[in-house]
């Protein structure tokens, strides 16, 4: 396993810093792993859930990121076209390797490499949504507006 220097969820709240949000991380006893239990454990709908899934180029082996709304289905066809090649989930090792963050806990930002995401356009019917933020157990809420300049993605109908 990479041995981090700081815990996950301090380099997410520093990247959250260094982008000039006063975004707060919040920890908390329930967990957060999957998109429902996040969503029971905030008080949120589903759907106002960032997913943050990632996807393997199968030509270029590149991480591809997709935030996408809880309720939404990613339309892997959609994703291969936007990516212009092949795709395929994820596995688990690959996501810690080039994420630096384990599934389940994978942010939208702070990643060891910088990845632009596809955003799904759903999640902008929503003023707040939750994201993950490093770990299982960790979450931050931001305005929907601001997931685009946080993240440098490209919002998409994905799903
Ligand atoms: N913390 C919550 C959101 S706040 C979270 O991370 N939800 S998630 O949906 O983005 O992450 C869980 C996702 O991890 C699943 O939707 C799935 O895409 C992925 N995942 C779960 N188990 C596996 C697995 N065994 N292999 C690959 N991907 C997996």
């Amino acid at each position: 396993m990479t041995t981090h220097f700081k815990k996950s969820l301090q380099r997410v709240q520093d990247a959250l810093n260094e982008s000039g949000y006063a975004y707060t991380v919040q920890e908390l006893a329930a967990s957060t792993r999957t998109a429902q239990e996040a969503a029971d454990a905030v008080g949120c709908t589903l759907a106002q859930i960032v997913k943050s899934l990632i996807f393997e180029g199968e030509e270029s082996g590149n991480p591809i990121l997709v935030l996408a709304s809880g309720a939404n289905r990613v339309n892997e066809k959609t994703l291969a076209k936007l990516a212009g090649e092949p795709i395929r989930r994820a596995h688990p090792n690959f996501v810690r390797q080039r994420t630096g963050f384990a599934v389940g806990g994978v942010p939208p930002l702070g990643h060891s490499e910088p990845l632009q995401p596809f955003i799904d356009e759903d999640l902008h019917q929503f003023d707040e949504i939750w994201a993950a933020a490093g770990t299982p157990h960790a979450v931050f809420c931001l305005k929907s507006v601001d997931l685009q300049p946080l993240t440098g993605g490209k919002v998409v109908s994905i799903k």
